[in-house]
């Protein structure tokens, strides 16, 4: 079955340059994997997601990450070859202070921090990073062509392993509102004309056999 979602799912996807947009046939939430070509930060890799009308994509779920996987695992624009190969950035990061490695993860959107899918490892807040405490998610790469595993990493990845890519996720439009309730159509002034004729007339019908009871009926 999960296969099958998924097959759906691939089925609507829609490829521009270094872009592509998926549908999660659960959710009705779409995707959009952006290949950057050069180094970005995570947060503005953030912004970009917000200014797509979306965030940077929150995996809550297995069928989630496998979808999300799905999209970007034979697309090497996703993945940036240098000293190990890295990939997206998700919308995962750790709060100021928390405990490390582990403590203070969290969503953009706040939704629960509960699925994960770490490279075992993972989170380290590597020490030998010298560009800042990791504390940025991504798709790890696991020095291989793609993985699905994640990593922390810093702000701005790892020295000669950049992250140059990042997942969208965009939440379907709201419901239109129900329509009004329909008021009861006026009654037209000829419906009315006719209502009243038959009237007078039943009327003046009894008079006259009232008038004439040996015809009545
Ligand atoms: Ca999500
Ligand atoms: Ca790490």
């Amino acid at each position: 079955m999960r296969r099958l979602l998924i097959a759906l799912a691939a089925s609507t996807v829609s490829v521009a340059a270094h872009a592509a947009t998926w549908t999660n046939p659960l959710t009705g939430h779409s995707y959009q994997s952006i290949s950057h070509g050069s180094a970005i930060t995570w947060t503005q890799a953030k912004v970009a997601a917000e200014t797509l009308g979306g965030y940077l994509v929150t995996i809550t779920d297995a069928f989630e990450q496998s979808l999300v996987y799905s999209m970007i695992a034979n697309d090497a624009t996703m993945w940036l070859p240098v000293a190990a190969t890295h990939g997206p950035w998700i919308g995962l990061f750790q709060a100021s202070g928390s405990p490390e490695p582990s403590g203070g993860w969290q969503w953009v959107t706040g939704e629960a921090y509960s699925y994960t899918n770490w490279l075992p490892g993972e989170p380290n807040n590597e020490p030998t990073n010298s560009l800042g405490n990791e504390a940025f998610g991504h798709f790890h790469g696991n020095w291989g062509p793609s993985s699905p595993y994640w990593n922390d990493t810093a702000h701005n990845g790892y020295p000669n392993a950049p992250v140059a890519s990042y997942i969208v996720e965009i939440d379907p439009p709201p419901p239109p509102p129900p329509p009004p309730p329909t008021a009861m159509p006026e009654p037209s002034s000829a419906a009315l004309l006719a209502t009243f004729g038959v009237w007078h007339l039943i009327r003046q019908t009894r008079r006259r056999y009232a008038q004439f009871p040996e015809h009545s009926i």
